[in-house]
């Protein structure tokens, strides 16, 4: 627009043919314009429209003529260039990468499979919690239809064995150092913690059984064996349970899946009474501290590895058995086994966990 007025402007300068003469030997299409504003155009308007130099450039820019032209060229260029590129790349990878594993429950349907084993002994693993205080947590999503054996949890003794099983630290019958373990009861979590001789078990408030991903987190304080159970960051169950060490004991002999922690199933196949877990599982994390002092904002981001973390998996491998322990911990990996099979087979890699 502005522009325009210029040429405007410098056409009044001339007659009517000295215009008609630019019109041979310039763009034509620029001149047509021009005529029908000849006579109307004021000279005044010329000096005002001189200083911006600006406007004039783009113009110029069209025609050949100009080194200046390269200013305004860039202005327009980087702008749009740039603010596509980098919000596509950036946010790309992360969601293909937000792995988590998907078991079925097959259980003792499918003995030794739908489950990753994580040895613990032989030689000893920094997996092998319980000697000192533990933080337990992980990220679930399942169906209470899929997890509906109808156990009622109840805080007696090792009652959690006869839920859904998700984590199995269990050793065959009481043991020596004790054990322990998570499962589903009737879409509530249940801990339980037994140390050779005597047991107790936490049972959850809410159901996590909805179809929503749930972080939960459990803690034990060796010396007096307190326990605290936490459902999305809120406290739902503590008590005062066994004392002592409850890791498995370095060489002991045992039963063959002793030494082991297993993730989602009933690690012994001991009979349709010990039903396993059916749901995701993803980003779990083991630590030799309390991590939760009281409720807390459940996390945001993948864990990252620190001093304290003794065994940390995020599941987020694209292929193969191996289940990848993170941790960096002295002594790990604490890597796991990943054993696929039943109907439908699992562990299943899927896409779209929390992390
Ligand atoms: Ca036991
Ligand atoms: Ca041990
Ligand atoms: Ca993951």
């Amino acid at each position: 627009m502005r522009g325009k007025v210029i040429r405007r402007g410098t056409v009044g300068l001339f007659t009517v043919s000295a215009v008609v003469l630019m019109l041979v030997l310039m763009m034509p299409k620029a001149w047509a314009s021009s005529t029908a504003s000849v006579q109307i155009t004021p000279t005044p308007s010329l000096t005002p429209t001189l200083p911006p130099a600006r406007a004039f450039a783009p113009l110029l820019a069209k025609g050949s003529i100009a080194t200046p032209t390269a200013a305004p060229t860039v202005t327009p260029s980087p702008s749009p260039t740039s603010t596509p590129t980098p919000t596509p790349t950036a946010t790309l990878p992360s969601p293909s990468d937000n792995r988590a594993l998907r078991f079925y429950g097959n259980g003792v349907r499918a003995p030794g499979k739908d489950r990753v084993e994580i040895r613990i002994d032989g030689p000893q693993r920094p997996a092998d919690i319980g000697a000192s205080d533990f933080t337990l947590e992980f990220w679930m999503r399942a169906s209470l239809g899929d997890n509906d054996n109808g156990h009622v949890c109840s805080t007696a003794n090792d009652d959690w064995i006869n839920g859904h099983i998700i984590i199995d630290r269990d050793v065959y019958g009481s043991g020596d150092y004790g054990d322990y373990g998570i499962s589903l009861a009737s879409g509530r979590i249940a801990f339980g913690v037994n140390n050779g001789s005597s047991g107790i078990t936490l049972c959850g408030t809410t159901n996590v059984a909805d179809g929503q991903w749930h972080h939960i987190a459990v803690q034990r304080r060796r010396s007096d064996g307190y326990l605290w159970l936490f459902v999305d960051g809120q406290l739902q169950a503590q008590a005062d349970g066994p004392n002592g060490d409850i890791s498995y004991r370095d060489g002991r002999s045992g039963a063959p899946k002793d030494p082991f922690l297993v993730i989602g199933a009933e690690k012994h196949d001991a009979g349709e009474a010990y039903p396993s877990y059916n749901g995701y599982l993803d980003e779990l994390r083991l630590s030799n501290v309390l991590r939760y002092g009281g409720n807390f904002a459940r996390p945001s981001a993948p864990f990252v590895p620190d001093v304290q973390t003794v065994a940390l998996y995020h599941f987020d491998e694209v292929s193969g058995t191996t289940i990848t322990d993170s941790s960096g911990a002295l002594g790990g990996p604490s890597n796991g086994v990943m054993h696929v099979g039943g109907d439908p087979a699992g562990p299943l890699r899927v896409t779209g966990g929390p992390f």
